[in-house]
């Protein structure tokens, strides 16, 4: 694990790309390799949903993206599995509110990068006194790629977190796209982070080359 400052985190949230097996056309490694040549800053494993990966089978997958994340120089953050994430030694965490409490989470990977999805200013508070070092704020836009989403928030949720003093830095998500990633930065966010529009990409690499143009 590598430890970060928070300027570095601001940098590395610019385009954050998010994946499990079950989100690939192809194979992952090489869906990850592809995205880090088009130019993505951040990788999340997130291996959920029907058809998911388990136990051991999830451990192997996590340890080869993790070497490719290594070796490219990106920070691997696990999706809610934090005994995974201490085990292997990643370099952050992403929770969501329905997870383990991010105070725990924090006394359990306590240099890690910590990442937590919010939605009201409340939830942020929070999060920020647990000791988070970002917000996932979404559905920005309607998304195909969670099945539990809430309700779409628009850009106004990120406006409005940085209209009430919410200063950490923020990454939008949730149905973006590059025809719509600039919006989300304008907004205020720090960063854009998604699933379908580079996994689910004919042109992998293309694809993560059109949002990074997108957001720079
Ligand atoms: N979290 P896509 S939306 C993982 O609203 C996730 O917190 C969301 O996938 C939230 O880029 C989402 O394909 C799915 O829309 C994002």
């Amino acid at each position: 694990m590598t430890i970060y400052r928070q300027h570095e985190i601001e940098e590395f949230l610019q385009l954050y790309f998010i994946m499990g097996s079950t989100n690939c056309k192809k194979d992952p490694v090489y869906v990850l390799k592809q995205a880090i040549e088009g130019g993505i800053t951040l990788f999340q494993f997130r291996e959920k949903g029907v058809g998911s990966l388990e136990g051991l089978k999830k451990k192997k997958l996590a340890e080869k993206l993790h070497r490719v994340c290594k070796d490219a120089g990106i920070p691997f953050i696990i999706n809610d599995d934090v005994e995974l994430a201490v085990e292997l030694d990643a370099d952050g965490i992403h929770i969501g509110q329905e997870d383990l409490a991010a105070n725990l989470v924090r006394e359990k990977a306590a240099d890690m990068i910590l990442g937590v999805s919010t939605h009201t200013i409340g939830e942020a508070e929070k999060a920020i006194e647990d000791g988070a070092d970002y917000l996932g704020l979404g559905p920005i836009y309607p998304t195909i790629s969670k099945d539990d989403a809430r309700e779409v928030s628009g850009l106004t949720i990120i406006e409005n977190f940085r209209k009430n003093g919410i200063t950490i830095p923020i990454v939008g998500i949730g149905g973006i796209t590059s025809a719509n990633a600039r919006d989300v930065i304008q907004a205020g966010a720090n960063g854009i982070s998604l699933i379908s529009a580079i996994a689910a990409a004919d042109d992998v690499k293309k694809a993560s080359e059109d949002l990074k143009r997108a957001v720079i």
